[in-house]
């Protein structure tokens, strides 16, 4: 039994030493240990055909022969699984120094972030923000606003008409000013309303000219509101837009629903009033236009000119935007060129 054991076992080492891959460990253990066809199993088998005297020996050999047998294969399978996980460490290994995979990160649009700063600074002023439809009947787009029936905005050449129903005439808004008539029709004074968003004009697109662009208006009505007010608001604005610096001047001007009306320029952020290529020399920028609401406008919602007063203002977002940020021309706004827009993380 000493001579068959020594055979096996020799038989085994070598068997042992030619396996190359993981996947012959479980045949090389089929081979030797395996419960139905193992060498081993059919030794233990053979056991019967020894004299009884010798098998209690040559059992417990046979088992110890058995026992080394799977425990060279387990460490076998170690020494392979081990080789298995370095290789995996190595094939997976991170180089933490290497720079990321740059996620481009989306971000709002300069247009938005510019909607957002203004608005905010119109709800630190007590402003509610308004919302309402970019589609309007005549009579908020117009005659609310006083602007008289043969006013040259009215023409198609100026405004979006849209196929109207019950003979009501609609259009895409051209100010935003529509959205305060819908306030002060829902809310009596005192009023604080900001009305943001986009509105419509036809216009040949070019550098300083779009079609659609973004505008926002306040408008503050209650008693005794004067010019003083609208002075003083707008100058407030202008500061907490522009900067504690910012000079804010009035030049007298003209517009149906506003009297008196007043163009505002407030001093050049870039070269603060000194001259430069962004204010053209001048020392100031125009932002927009105001004034005292008009009667008119008051009556037109049915608050009375003689108990309340107001003041109203309003900028286009675009051209502050495109100057804010040096753009030659506004249509880059809404090209969509991720190389303009990325740059606004
Ligand atoms: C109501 C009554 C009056 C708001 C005003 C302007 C003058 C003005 C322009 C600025 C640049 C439009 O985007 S723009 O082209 N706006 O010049 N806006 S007074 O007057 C109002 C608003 C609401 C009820």
């Amino acid at each position: 039994m000493n001579d068959r054991l020594a055979q096996l076992r020799a038989d085994f080492a070598r068997e042992l030493d030619t396996v190359r891959a993981e996947a012959d460990v479980t045949g090389l253990r089929d081979r030797w240990v395996g419960r139905k066809s193992g060498l081993l199993t059919a030794e233990m088998k053979n056991l019967g055909k020894l004299p009884p005297e010798e098998r209690k020996t040559a059992g417990a050999q046979l088992n110890e022969l058995k026992d080394q047998i799977e425990a060279a294969l387990e460490k076998l399978q170690r020494d392979f699984a081990a080789v298995r996980e370095a290789e995996q460490l190595v094939k997976e290994r991170i180089d933490v120094t290497l720079p990321g995979r740059h996620i481009a990160a989306g971000h709002l649009h300069p247009l938005t972030l510019l909607r957002e700063r203004i608005e905010d600074i119109f709800v630190s002023m007590g402003y509610e923000i308004e919302d309402g439809p970019e589609i309007e009947t005549s009579f908020y787009n117009f005659a609310a606003l006083n602007i008289p029936a043969n006013h040259p905005a009215r023409s198609p050449q100026d405004t979006f008409y849209l196929a109207g129903e019950h003979g009501k005439t609609l259009s895409l808004r051209s100010q935003t000013s529509t959205m305060q008539i819908h306030a002060m029709q829902k809310r009596r004074p005192p009023l604080r309303v900001a009305a943001p968003g986009r509105v419509f004009r036809r216009d040949t697109p070019d550098a300083t000219h779009n079609p659609m662009f973004y505008q926002v208006e306040g408008l503050l009505v209650d008693r005794g509101i004067t010019l003083g007010d609208l002075k003083g608001t707008v100058e407030e604005f202008v500061r907490r837009l522009f900067g504690p610096d910012t000079k804010t001047r009035f030049r007298p001007s003209y517009f149906p629903f506003v009297e008196p009306g007043a163009e505002i320029d407030y001093t050049c952020f870039k070269c603060h009033g000194s001259g430069c290529r962004v204010c053209k020399q001048s020392g100031w920028i125009e932002m927009g236009g105001s004034g005292m609401v008009h009667p008119n406008v008051l009556r037109g919602v049915d608050i009375d000119p003689e108990v309340y007063s107001g003041f109203a203002f309003g900028l286009g977002l675009d051209r502050l935007c495109a100057l804010m940020y040096g753009l030659d021309d506004i249509r880059l706004l809404y090209e969509n060129d991720v190389r303009f827009l990325e740059q606004f993380t």
